[in-house]
C-alpha cells in the first residue's frame, strides 16, 4: 500500500514488470478507485481517503473458470481530482489497459466524466488500449442502470480502436470486480494477439 505522493511519472512502471499488466485506475474523485484497488487487494473493505498522489499494487487475480488460471496486475490508482487530471497522461502512457471508475449515483458529474473518459482514449498513445469502465456503487437504490450509463457516458461514441466493457460494480463487497478484469485481461490479450499478428505481417 502506499499513497506517493509524487507528481513525477512513474519510472518504474515502463520496467519490465514480470509480465504483470500494467493497469490504471482512472476516474472522478470519489467514484470509487482506491475501494476497488483495496478491496482486489486486501479482499476486504478498506477505509479510504482522498487520494493526493497514487496508489500502487501488484495483484494476482483469479480468471476464473476450472483452469485455476491467475494474472499479475500492476495497478495504479491515481488522484481524481480536476487539479490531478492533467496527471493521468504520464500513468497511461505505457498502460496495457485502463479502468475508467464512474460513481452511477452521481448523475450531475456523469457529463464530467464522459468528458475525462474520452479525452484520456483519444490520445494517440492511448489509442487501442482496452478499457474496463465500472459503473461503480450498484448497492445504492438510485443508481442509473448500465443502458443509461452507456447513453450517459456516450460509450458508442469512443473511438472504434477503443475496446471497452461496461461492468456494473459495488467495490465495498467487490461485486462485478473479478469478472470486469476478466473481461479485461481478455480485451488485452486480444489486442497482444493482433500486434503481434501485424508485426509479423511487416
Ligand atoms: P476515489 O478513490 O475514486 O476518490 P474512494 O473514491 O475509493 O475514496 O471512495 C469514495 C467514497 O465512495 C467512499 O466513501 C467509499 O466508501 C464510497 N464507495 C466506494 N465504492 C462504493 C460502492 O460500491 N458503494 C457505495 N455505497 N459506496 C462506495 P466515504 O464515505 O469514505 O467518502
Ligand atoms: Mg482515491
Amino acid at each position: 500500500m502506499g499513497n506517493g505522493l509524487s507528481d513525477h511519472r512513474p519510472l518504474l512502471s515502463c520496467l519490465p514488470s514480470f509480465q504483470a499488466l500494467h493497469i490504471v485506475i482512472l476516474g472522478l474523485d470519489c467514484a470509487g478507485k482506491t475501494t476497488v484497488l483495496y478491496r482486489l487487494r486486501f479482499n476486504e473493505f478498506v477505509n479510504t481517503v482522498p487520494t493526493k498522489g497514487f496508489n500502487t499494487e501488484k495483484i494476482k487475480v483469479s480468471l476464473g473458470g476450472s483452469s485455476r488460471r491467475t494474472a499479475s496486475f500492476h495497478f495504479w490508482d491515481v488522484g481524481g481530482q480536476e487539479k490531478l487530471r492533467p496527471l493521468w497522461r504520464s500513468y497511461t502512457r505505457c498502460a496495457d489497459g485502463i479502468v475508467f471508475v464512474v460513481d452511477s449515483v452521481d448523475a450531475e458529474r456523469i457529463e464530467e466524466a464522459k468528458t475525462e473518459l474520452h479525452k484520456i482514449t483519444r490520445l494517440a498513445e492511448n489509442q487501442g488500449v482496452p478499457v474496463l469502465v465500472v459503473a461503480n456503487k450498484q448497492d445504492l437504490r438510485n443508481s442509473l442502470s448500465l443502458a443509461e450509463m452507456e447513453s450517459m457516458l456516450a460509450l458508442g461514441e469512443l473511438s472504434a480502436a477503443t475496446p471497452w466493457h461496461l461492468q456494473p460494480a459495488c467495490a465495498i463487497i467487490g461485486e462485478g470486480l473479478q469478472e470486469g478484469l476478466e473481461k479485461l485481461h481478455v480485451m488485452i490479450m486480444k489486442r497482444r494477439k493482433m500486434l503481434r499478428q501485424q508485426k509479423r505481417k511487416r
